[in-house]
């Protein structure tokens, strides 16, 4: 890994500016084949009929949900898989591309395709925790972006597979992760394979960071699940396929995406053939006064306090 990286003023000015940065290559390729190969070992350990899973089917809508909450709420001090939302011929499709052994009926029947593990690789394992504390990101964040103490809140292993990985509709992540009494989110996003529009790389919407996250998801009343405050019609009204003035964020395998935590940001579906893995963690500044919010979503219990980079 490259050590004591930060921007040039050109970089940091255009970060300023769009709300987004590509770094290429700012890690080597034997770093991302790490990553790959670690998120590949639990992928396959993960059994989603012991360890639980967040899509599953049911007729009970309402426990449906309550029982996804917890999978999804828990994820914030445990590391967990989810799967890809899929139908049932998608399901039965990706089934089939995953070589199912032909003819043996006790053989287990294929795992449905990882979406995502999520959220505390960063902190919780071996591979990922030193590679995301490193000298380099530490330096990026600090004398780069300018942060005063950046401490990592979350982290996924995004797997977008060929064929099944889904879409993701724009959003800026200060909607989900929030601080007080300012927004001091930064996502950091490397490219584990090359990334490309073929099989659904981030697109951004330069300068859409300069009116901040006006929506934000927040714990229910009940602290069990989570709900909406505020609208952003920017957001929303964003998405089309058609929409102006998106740009295709490509690069290839070890290229970091820095992303303002406001920046409407999206990526499509992967319909080819290639996969798309990605490895992204989200940084808060710990400024003197701020304030890691109680309304998030995310809350690590006392016994596991979020980390400085
Ligand atoms: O990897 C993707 O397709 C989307 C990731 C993303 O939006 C994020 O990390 O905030």
């Amino acid at each position: 890994m490259p050590v004591g990286t930060t921007l040039t003023p050109a970089q940091r000015e255009a970060f300023d500016r769009d709300g987004f940065l590509v770094l290429p290559h700012f890690s080597s390729d034997a770093d991302m084949l790490a990553l790959r190969d670690a998120a590949g070992a639990i992928e396959a350990a993960y059994d989603p009929a012991v360890d639980g899973a967040c899509a599953f089917t049911t007729s009970d809508a309402a426990a449906a949900r309550k029982f996804s909450d917890a999978y999804f709420l828990g994820s914030a001090a445990v590391t967990r898989c989810f799967t890809e939302e899929l139908s049932a011929d998608e399901l039965a499709a990706a089934a089939a591309a995953r070589k199912a052994p032909d003819g043996d009926a006790s053989a287990p029947l294929p795992k449905p395709p990882l979406n995502k593990i999520g959220h505390t690789l960063h902190d919780a394992h071996p591979v990922f925790a030193p590679f995301s504390h490193s000298a380099a990101v530490r330096s990026l964040l600090t004398d780069g972006v300018g942060m005063a103490t950046p401490v990592g809140v979350q982290s996924m292993y995004i797997f977008k597979g060929a064929r099944v990985g889904g879409a993701v509709p724009p959003h800026r992540d200060a909607t989900f992760l929030h601080t007080s009494p300012v927004d001091t989110v930064t996502g950091l996003w490397w490219a584990v394979d090359d990334a490309a529009v073929g099989n659904g790389c981030l697109w951004a919407l330069p300068g859409s960071h300069r009116g901040g996250a006006p929506r934000k998801m927040v714990l229910n009343a009940d602290r069990d699940g989570t709900t909406f405050e505020g609208t952003d019609a920017a957001a929303e009204g964003a998405g089309g396929p058609d929409a102006p003035g998106w740009v295709p964020l490509e690069v290839a395998r070890g290229g970091l995406v820095l992303l303002h935590g406001a920046v409407l940001h999206k990526s499509g579906r992967n319909t080819s053939g290639v996969p798309r893995h990605a490895y992204s963690m989200h940084v808060i500044d710990e400024q003197p006064g701020v304030v890691w919010d109680k309304s998030n979503w995310l809350q690590r219990p006392p016994e596991l306090p979020f980390r400085a980079v």
